[in-house]
């Protein structure tokens, strides 16, 4: 079909089906997703996809799948850090190969490394007075590293918890979780997203903050006094120190937050609002026709921070400046501006030449293209209307969600409704937009199996975006994988992109609930294999000093491991004591890591070469009990053990 006929055929088609999408008509339309099972083989998108993507299994005869093989022994070239959702941890896997290599505990517990359960990651995670852990469930969603000059600087990677409203930063150097910090008077904390420029020295060109948004709206002193009153819920946009990971400053907003993006030169960050309308209920949530792309004023919301124009809320000590509209009427001393966007838009996305903002209507078939320096006009007082800021509104099909860029001028968007992948310029959405009748945005589409959420391009975050992948993280797999029982893996879809035609070339499962990732080329993957025995200052350095130290009923048992042994072979408590193991592993040897367990106590971790690792229980159950090394590390593994005795 030729390129116009295609685009005459898509835009009656989405007119068409245009009408449809009003609250009654979405519910059932996305009803067909989870309830027909003959959704999955018969999701012919074609409907929509007037383009030559075939509809079927995907499987393309002009591929030739084995130009993206990893062989045995070889490496993979990318590597993708995606967020595990309601699992509540992150997890590294290899492209093209898409071999699964590290799982990293974040808010989850995960008995592999002890998380959870040792000392050391309690603190990490957040005990309660008695010192058990505050949570035990997390909601990994969105995954970003921290930046340098535009791009990723290899230090940090930050991820949210939607539950319980938290951040981590997880260090890129060891993979492991390092800080969490509690958002106050937030629920729902869904996008986030560091900056990439400090916006008050340009000269810091890194990471100092990470901005979150709060999805849902409660009320501002949530203390059981008020359900009925919603027009007085909030949500609000949080700001914390990269490297105190201590909570900076929040705003106060009308509507709601979802995902974020920040700008290239630090003076923006944004958040897409579906939920302007501020409902309770989804269909209040879907009622308004427009919604908006909120901007913040870094800036000027630090500056009214510094000059005591805050408020604070809910005894928290944060300060919370006010970004609604009726306390910023006038643009040129707005902390906010609103610009409105199609309705109920999902994901808002830098583009790599840090010009445009890119804002899926999700309930429109249509993404809202925002020029950044227009955004900063109407800061200056220069728009009549912040509408202005928007330069593009293609029509791109159903469903858009999330958008990754090429570097080459295009813009790929995630169809959900379509089950597709739709490839568009953003040059020709800007004439178009401007009236061009012989502008075509929408360049090529893919059919992916199915129903995408999120997806992104290598290295699309930044401004080294290299064209190369794009992974399509998919909702379902249905019939893609053979059914290993009702919870299916889903299917995270590796595209290349290099060319003009989006090609796939991968199926890779991946275990439930992948929310969203970014894929980084191998050089920036640059992990220790040791650590230094002089960062744990609680270190047993050599296996002379192993003993057992009483104070009152306080035990500290000091031990280290080294195959195939630990430093005591036998010691003994008393029932009642509070007993402290504090391990450090003596190895050198990369990769020789020790377990440590102990039956009927629950205690299960590891030490890593030259790591210390402590866990503290209470000896309440007498008897001889074998604490044995869990993890395989020498020939005479599975005689490296240690008794303990607890006295009657
Ligand atoms: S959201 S499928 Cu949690 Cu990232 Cu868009
Ligand atoms: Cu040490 Cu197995
Ligand atoms: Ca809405």
């Amino acid at each position: 079909m030729s390129e116009d006929k295609t685009q005459k055929t898509m835009a009656a088609a989405i007119i068409g089906r245009r009408r449809f999408i009003n609250t009654a008509a979405l519910a059932s339309l996305v009803g067909v997703v989870g309830c027909n099972e003959k959704s999955a083989s018969t999701a012919t998108p074609a409907a929509l996809s007037a383009s030559d993507a075939k509809p079927g299994n995907g499987s393309d005869g002009n591929v030739d799948y084995s130009k993206y093989e990893v062989h045995p022994g070889q490496l993979d070239d990318y590597y993708s850090f995606s967020s595990g959702g309601h699992a509540g941890d992150a997890r590294i896997y290899g492209l093209p190969s898409g071999r699964l290599f590290k799982i990293i505990p974040v808010f989850n517990m995960d008995c592999l490394v002890g998380w959870g359960i040792t000392n050391e990651s309690k603190k990490i995670i957040g005990t309660k007075a008695d010192g058990s852990v505050k949570y035990h469930t997390g909601d990994t969603h969105h995954i970003h590293p921290s930046y340098k000059d535009g791009t990723y600087d290899g230090k940090y990677m930050f991820v949210n918890d939607k539950i319980h409203g938290r951040l981590a930063r997880i260090r890129m150097d060891t993979m492991e979780t390092d800080k969490i910090v509690e958002l106050p008077l937030v629920q729902g904390f869904h996008g986030t997203f560091p900056d990439k420029r400090d916006p008050v020295d340009p000269a810091i060109n890194y990471t100092t903050r990470v901005f979150c948004g709060s999805e849902f709206s409660i009320p501002l002193d949530n203390n059981g006094k008020n359900m009925d009153a919603t027009a007085d819920y909030r949500s609000i946009f949080t700001c914390v120190d990269s490297e105190s990971m201590e909570v900076r400053w929040q705003v106060l907003i009308d509507g709601n937050c979802d995902l974020v993006a920040s700008s290239y030169d630090g003076k923006l960050a944004c958040t897409n609002q579906y939920n302007s309308e501020n409902g309770a209920h989804y269909e209040d949530m879907m009622s308004a026709e427009m919604d908006s792309c909120l901007f913040f004023n870094i800036a000027r919301i630090e500056e009214a921070v510094k000059a005591g124009k805050f408020k604070n809320y809910g005894g928290s000590k944060v300060p919370v400046v006010d970004g609604t509209k009726a306390a910023n009427p006038d643009p040129k001393t707005a902390l906010t501006c609103y610009v409105p966007v199609s309705k109920n838009p999902h994901g808002v996305n830098a583009s790599p030449d840090g010009k445009y903002y890119a804002c899926s209507g999700k309930l429109s078939p249509t993404a809202t293209l925002i020029e950044h320096a227009l955004v900063l006009k109407w800061f200056d007082g220069e728009l009549k209307d912040a509408r202005e800021a928007v330069v593009a509104e293609p029509e791109i099909g159903l469903g858009p969600l999330h958008t990754g860029f090429d570097g080459r001028g295009n813009a790929y968007t995630t169809l959900f409704l379509d089950s597709q992948i739709v490839k568009w310029n953003v040059e020709a959405a800007i004439k178009s937009f401007k009236g061009d009748k012989t502008a075509k945005p929408v360049v090529d589409r893919l059919d992916v199996q199915y129903q995408p959420g999120h997806g992104f391009t290598s290295m699309g975050e930044t401004k080294d975006a290299d064209g190369k992948y794009f992974l399509s993280d998919n909702k379902f797999s249905k019939d893609r994988f053979l059914p290993v029982g009702p919870l299916h893996p889903e299917t995270a879809q590796l595209i290349d992109i290099s060319g003009d035609k989006m090609k796939l070339v991968a199926d890779h499962s991946v275990y439930s609930e992948p929310h969203d990732s970014i894929i980084i080329p191998r050089n920036l993957v640059r992990t220790r294999q040791v650590y230094d025995i002089n960062e744990f200052p609680n270190a047993v350095k050599d296996a002379k000093d192993c003993r057992v130290e009483r104070k009152g009923k306080k035990v500290t048992v000091y031990l280290t491991s080294q195959a195939p042994t630990f430093g005591l072979r036998e010691w003994t408590v008393k029932r009642g004591d509070e007993v402290t193991i504090i391990l450090t592993n003596l190895d050198k040897v990369e990769d020789l890591t020790h377990g440590f367990a102990i039956p009927k106590y629950d205690i299960n971790f590891i030490v890593n070469p030259q790591e210390t690792k402590s866990v503290t229980f209470i000896a309440d159950k007498p008897g001889v009990y074998w604490c044995y090394c869990t993890n395989f590390c020498h020939a005479l593994h599975l005689e490296m053990r240690s008794r303990m005795l607890v006295e009657a």
